[in-house]
């Protein structure tokens, strides 16, 4: 029992945390491309300008010719999403440096009815940040200036296209974190989080976005640019606009700058990797270590055996473990590291004690927390190996939390498919779960859609608890939203983007 539990006395504080993430933007095209999006999904295009010589004139008076990517070579990784589900086929792609830039192309695009589609480090995966047809590409790749770390309060200001991994390796310094992590941190910018109100792996120790977002500035459709930037932790002057702009996927603005909270750096920082025989098991397990490690606890994530082999089969990744039905992390973040590993070995001791646990190891070393989760950490990427992957991120009620896969299993019984599987943030009610197949298939699809949207509405889930609902998802909104949110929100489009210039065919119906 708990054959490989290893604690480590020694702990290099500086680095606890640090982890060498994927710079993901560069694997995009190493194999085939999808279908245009048009063609596989029918969709019919808006009634917005083609792109003329003097509309790309106006932009490289603007911006230089280097900013605007007319190459039809280096327009096509901007096209592409980063799963490859989604192809669009833009022509021009802009990169802006400052806020005034970003407003001069909007009020152009907004006179001339100019489709645009914000894009910060494209690693999205509903297909929101790449264009459907011809969209103008609006990137934020250059827009990377972290301006300012208040080491006292702990917050940090920066333009929305610095990259997650930058951010993090700045406040270090400061001996602060990001409130954020997740797989795709050395891609996918601040802004693009923010649109995306992106979740990741320690949100149910530091809370999502609409917590740690204290204020932004964003551009309207219009080109008016909106200083809602406070640093104030507290401020109940009126409406809470920004909360609009958070996770509204691009559609209502372009967010140019961000400030956010970021907690201190933990001096601590241990992590568990445990083998279990059920869900049943998993359940007890977390339900313990929020009551025993309470305040440490900053993560608790679950596998299931058949998303693991996505990483030992796919990736050639090694388990610490042999084999078992379930797996799950449990990590914890604090003050003092003997407090803590001793809070910690007296959870797992009692645990296997009853036999929740089979077996497991814990560490605090850099290196083999990094193997740790790096099993987790690449299952996106390892999936991506099996063909096409029909992927689904749900919150559910958390005893039916991982329901959703057996009963996939039982419905796509006779269909090709070479892996039905479910991992995901547990601690926060939310699994992400996937069909995955050879190749895209139209069949599979209705299978699948809204099969999985029914299931979910009926357990008053959420069909979307993390990704957003971007281009894949619009149809089936309302499973999780009433006809009068969506009357709101679509008054709301109206009010700040009347024309529908920004990110057409994304999350409204
Ligand atoms: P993009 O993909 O470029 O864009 C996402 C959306 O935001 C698009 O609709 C786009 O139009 C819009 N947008 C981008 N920038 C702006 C801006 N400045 N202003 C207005 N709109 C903008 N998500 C999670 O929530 N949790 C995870 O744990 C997680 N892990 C991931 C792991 C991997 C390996 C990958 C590939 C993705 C993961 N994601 C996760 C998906 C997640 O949404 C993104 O990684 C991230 O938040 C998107 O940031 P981005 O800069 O890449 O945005
Ligand atoms: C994660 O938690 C991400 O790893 C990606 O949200 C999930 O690939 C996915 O579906
Ligand atoms: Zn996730």
């Amino acid at each position: 029992m708990l054959t490989q539990m290893i604690i480590r006395k020694l702990f290099n504080l500086r680095n606890a945390n640090k982890r060498n993430n994927l710079k993901l933007s560069q694997r995009c095209f190493s194999s085939h491309l999808p279908e245009l999006t048009k063609n596989r999904y029918s969709v019919k295009r808006g009634n917005y300008a083609v792109l003329t010589e003097d509309h790309k004139q106006f932009f490289i008076d603007l911006l230089g010719s280097t900013r605007v990517i007319t190459n039809p070579d280096e327009c096509l990784s901007y096209n592409v999403d980063w799963i490859k589900n989604v192809r669009g086929y833009s022509t021009c792609i802009l990169k802006p440096k400052t806020t005034e830039e970003v407003s001069n192309i909007l009020a152009f695009c907004n006179d001339n009815r100019i489709a645009v589609c914000p894009q910060g480090g494209n690693t999205g995966l509903v297909g929101g940040s790449v264009p459907v047809f011809d969209e103008v590409v609006l990137s934020t790749s250059l827009m990377n200036k972290i301006y300012s770390i208040n080491d006292t309060s702990g917050v940090l200001v920066c333009q929305s296209g610095c990259i997650l991994e930058n951010i993090d390796n700045a406040l270090e310094e400061h001996g602060l974190m990001a409130p954020l992590d997740l797989g795709a941190k050395g891609s996918c910018h601040i802004g693009g989080n923010v649109s995306t109100n992106a979740g990741g792996l320690r949100l149910l120790r530091y809370g999502n976005l609409h917590g740690s977002v204290l204020g932004l500035e964003v551009v309207k459709a219009d080109g008016e640019v909106i200083d809602l930037l406070s640093t104030l932790k507290k401020d109940n002057t009126g409406f809470h606009l920004k909360h609009l702009f958070i996770g509204s996927e691009g559609t209502l603005g372009i967010v140019t700058k961000v400030a956010l909270q970021c907690p201190p750096k933990p001096r601590a920082v241990n992590l568990a990797f445990l083998g279990l025989q059920s869900f049943e098991h998993i359940l007890r397990t977390l339900k313990r270590a929020k009551q025993e490690l309470a305040e440490i606890l900053s993560s608790c994530e679950m596998i299931d055996a058949s998303t693991l082999d996505v990483c030992t089969d796919n990736l050639k990744l090694k388990s610490p473990l042999s084999q078992y039905p379930f797996y799950m992390l449990i990590e914890t973040h604090g003050s003092n590291n003997e407090h803590d590993q001793e809070k910690l070995n007296k959870f797992l001791e009692d645990a296997i004690a009853e036999e929740y646990i089979l077996d497991g190891t814990t560490t605090n070393e850099i290196n083999k927390m990094k193997h740790i989760w790096d099993l987790r950490e690449r299952i996106t990427e390892g999936y991506t190996k099996d063909g096409y992957v029909f992927k689904y991120d749900v919150s559910l009620p958390i005893e039916k939390f991982y329901s959703i896969v057996p009963a996939m299993r039982e419905k796509l019984a006779n269909e090709d498919t070479v892996r039905i599987s479910g991992y995901g943030h547990l601690g926060d009610g939310n699994i992400h779960f996937q069909v995955s197949a050879r190749e895209f298939s139209q069949q599979l699809l209705k299978k699948i859609e809204p099969y999985v949207y029914e299931y979910t509405s009926d357990l008053r889930g959420s069909i979307s608890a993390e990704h957003g609902i971007g281009f894949r998802k619009p149809k089936y909104i309302h499973y999780s939203k009433s006809s009068g949110s969506i009357k709101i929100m679509k008054q709301l489009k109206t009010m700040f983007d009347p024309y529908g210039i920004l990110n057409p065919y994304k999350v409204l119906p």
